[in-house]
């Protein structure tokens, strides 16, 4: 079974209220997003020992070898991912989530500086997350390119930030703090994250 592109939880046109408008959308999910589904499905096709493995397998697979099919398996893992915890209606932290985050982050105003350093210390292209670490806590922390907490073992994902810049120029030129900022305080989805420190 090839992989394939997951619909947009949304209209292309849901978060341009928000900060990232309908030609980012539209771009970024069926252009970028595309592009590493399909580049995936052609390495799967020429490599008998990807086929029938789950995309966690084949980022867990080749998390130690560095190259275009990690590169390809962990976009289109970490884009999955990030598309869930965007929402027309972000910015708002419930309860559950926001004890977890004074607890384990020092609050709100810290946790959204320390994100967004983290969102602009990653140099070049890369991720910005917030996980649930292995130890119970709450974790802010960043990869390059196409690399996720699944490849690292840093933990389950509640917050993904895409930092390359194909996720915000067209919204915000080169000015990545801003987008952050804005992120953080309109468009990430704090339910997403609540519901996944409690499934979890
Ligand atoms: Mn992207």
């Amino acid at each position: 079974m090839a992989f394939e592109l997951p619909p947009l939880p949304y209209s292309t046109n849901a978060l341009a209220g928000a900060g990232m408008c309908q030609e980012t959308l539209e771009l970024h999910h069926g252009k970028h997003h595309q592009a590493y589904v399909t580049a995936l499905n052609g390495f799967v096709e020429k490599d008998p020992s990807l086929q029938g493995k789950s995309l966690d397998e084949i980022v867990r697979m080749k998390a130690n070898e560095p190259g275009p099919v990690f590169n390809n398996a962990g976009q289109h893992w970490n884009h999955i991912i990030f598309w869930q915890q965007l929402s027309p209606n972000g910015g708002k932290i419930p309860g559950k989530l926001q004890q977890k985050i004074d607890a384990d982050l020092g609050g709100t105003e810290k946790f959204k500086a320390d994100f967004k350093q983290a969102a602009i210390g990653q140099f070049g292209s890369g991720w910005a997350w917030l996980v649930l670490g292995p130890d119970g806590k709450l974790k802010i922390t960043k990869t390059p390119n196409g690399s996720n907490p699944l490849a690292t073992g840093e933990g389950r994902v509640l917050l993904a930030l895409d930092v390359w810049e194909h996720s915000y120029y067209l919204d915000f030129r080169n000015r990545r703090p801003d987008y952050a900022q804005n992120y953080l305080d309109r468009l990430a989805n704090y339910e997403y994250a609540e519901a996944q420190l409690s499934a979890a």
